[in-house]
């Protein structure tokens, strides 16, 4: 089986717009390639007036395949219980409440990155030096047949993303909120809980949108960890294991649980 990564990135002047990773068959590049760039005319945030499309052979040999998270559903009413949310969970990852409220912060003023923010959670510097470009997870998709939607999903798309994210033996989470202005569902990641979804994460039509990913080591093993976001090749393999939902209290359990 040939397969091909493509790239999308569409941005408007200075703004970015949409970008896309997907790993598909030869058979299939036409087509996806044809969607990704109805994707980057057709955005809510914007028509792209620059749209780079990268396309490029990959062995099979290089894949590495990795577990789908589990999911976890939160309910929550609005951007409070979300934040507050967020807190319970960053302290499950042993960090006092000021830290937790910093890296909060952090995530809820991030506007108009390609990439994300890698920050190192004893520390709490931000690692990479890309300024407003941020460290872009790229190579990977799902392991399945190509299925080419012609709008984005945006929760298969992110659960993906996060997968390989949380693959990184030094990652020890993740925070996202979508820059999209009419998508308001966004998650925290960690070893213990997996894929936790929590919405109403912003107001319909806010701004701001992000990705924090929580990193813990050494220098040659942040190099290691880019090194592997950036260009190992993943594919991602679905488990089909039940989501679950939990109200607050029962969050809060959960977390205490273990
Ligand atoms: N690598 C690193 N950062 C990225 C990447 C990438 N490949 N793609 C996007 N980002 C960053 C960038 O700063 C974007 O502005 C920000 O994340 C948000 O990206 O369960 O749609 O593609 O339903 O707008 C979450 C789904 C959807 C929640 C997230 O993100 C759910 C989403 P978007
Ligand atoms: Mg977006």
């Amino acid at each position: 089986m040939e397969l091909y990564s493509i790239k999308m990135r569409g941005s408007k002047g200075d703004e970015h717009i949409s970008g896309a990773e997907k790993i598909v068959k030869k058979e299939n590049i036409d087509n996806v390639v044809k969607a990704l760039i109805n994707r980057a005319f057709t955005h809510k945030k914007g028509k792209s007036n620059f749209i780079n499309i990268k396309i490029e052979k990959i062995d099979e040999e290089e894949i590495s395949y990795i577990n789908k998270l589990s999911v976890v559903n939160v309910e929550s009413k609005n951007v409070m219980e979300a934040k507050e949310i967020i807190l319970e969970v960053l302290e499950s990852l042993k960090l006092d409440k000021d830290k937790g409220e910093r890296i909060l912060n952090e995530l809820y003023e991030i506007r108009n990155m390609r990439g994300a923010k890698i920050i190192n959670i004893d520390t709490l510097k931000r690692m990479d030096l890309y300024e407003d470009r941020g460290v872009r997870v790229t190579f990977m998709d799902k392991k399945e047949e190509d299925s080419i939607e012609r709008s984005k999903n945006h929760f298969s798309e992110a659960i993906i993303l996060a997968s390989k994210v949380l693959s990184c033996k030094n990652i020890v989470g993740e925070l996202c909120i979508s820059d999209d202005l009419d998508y308001t569902t966004g998650y925290i990641t960690t070893k213990e809980l997996g894929y936790v979804r929590i919405p109403n994460i912003k107001k319909l039509g806010e701004d701001i949108g992000g990705r924090i990913f929580l990193f813990k080591g050494n220098d040659s093993e942040f190099k290691e960890t880019v090194e592997y976001l950036e260009s190992k090749k993943v594919l991602v393999v679905d488990k089909e294991e039940r989501e679950k939902t939990f109200n607050r209290d029962e969050f809060r359990n959960l977390i205490w649980m273990k």
